[in-house]
């Protein structure tokens, strides 16, 4: 019943909740994996799946990454001691030349928030950065993400410089005026307009 709990306080956007449930758990000895599944990863799922529907728009989304980051800033210490296991490493950033980054923190949380490993470069980031971080982390994912069409060239620059240094990972690509269609010219490996749909894609180029 807790781990419903939790699941309710991520729901109900409450911060301060979410995270004293959880170390309540944590302390009760609750496996940590069901926590974080259950709990956490099943809230913010219910979360895109209401937004994809209509329901929920980006301030409730935000709220409740918000939230759900509260909890899982308690499990992480325990996550990276081998309790649970990642579903996959990915390298996160605003592309060269743009600042924006409340959509791509989003995106970095709920990867976060279903599981994946995440190193965000923050914003500004140049494609050798992009390039250098994911050979050392042995990315699986490099996501990109862009709000100006004036720093969408460098979405393509950093999709070849991946290609030319023979990396394995994948690279996405997102923000608000990106395209399917532009993903497809630069060759990118996939596109998503909106945070759970960037989760659905990783989850599904990593099956
Ligand atoms: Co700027 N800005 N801005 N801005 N800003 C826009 C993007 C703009 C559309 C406003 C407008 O003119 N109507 C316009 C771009 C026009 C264009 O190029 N087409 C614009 C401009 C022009 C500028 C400046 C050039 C203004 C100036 O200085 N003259 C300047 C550029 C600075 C720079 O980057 N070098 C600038 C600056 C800023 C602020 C710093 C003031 C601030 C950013 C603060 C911050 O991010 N910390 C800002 C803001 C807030 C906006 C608007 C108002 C809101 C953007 C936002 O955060 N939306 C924006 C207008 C708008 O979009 N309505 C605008 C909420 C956020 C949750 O959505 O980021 O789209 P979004 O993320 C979505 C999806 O796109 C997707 O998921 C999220 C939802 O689930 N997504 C991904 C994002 N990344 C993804 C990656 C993925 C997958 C999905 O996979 C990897």
């Amino acid at each position: 019943m807790a781990i419903q709990d939790i699941f309710n306080a991520v729901m109900a956007f409450d911060e301060d909740k979410v995270k004293q449930l959880t170390q309540t758990e944590v302390a009760a000895g609750t496996e940590i994996g069901a926590i974080l599944n259950q709990g956490l990863i099943g809230a913010m799922d219910t979360v895109g799946e209401r937004f994809s529907a209509g329901e929920l728009f980006v301030p409730e989304m935000l709220m409740a990454a918000q939230a759900m980051k509260a909890g899982l800033e308690i499990l992480k210490p325990l996550l990276s001691a081998g309790q649970a296991q990642s579903r996959g490493r990915v390298v996160i950033g605003t592309v060269k030349g743009d600042l924006h980054d409340i959509g791509k923190n989003l995106v970095a949380m709920m990867m976060e928030g279903a599981g994946f490993d995440v190193v965000d470069l923050g914003v500004d980031v140049a494609s050798e950065k992009f390039v250098q971080t994911a050979a050392e982390k042995k990315a699986d994912v490099i996501a990109l993400s862009a709000l100006l069409t004036t720093t969408m060239p460098a979405m393509q620059t950093t999709v070849t410089a991946v290609k030319e240094a023979g990396l394995a990972s994948r690279t996405i690509i997102g923000g608000a005026p990106v395209t399917q269609g532009f993903a497809d010219q630069i060759g990118a490996d996939g596109y998503s307009p909106d945070a759970p749909g960037a989760v659905k894609l990783v989850k599904k180029l990593m099956a």
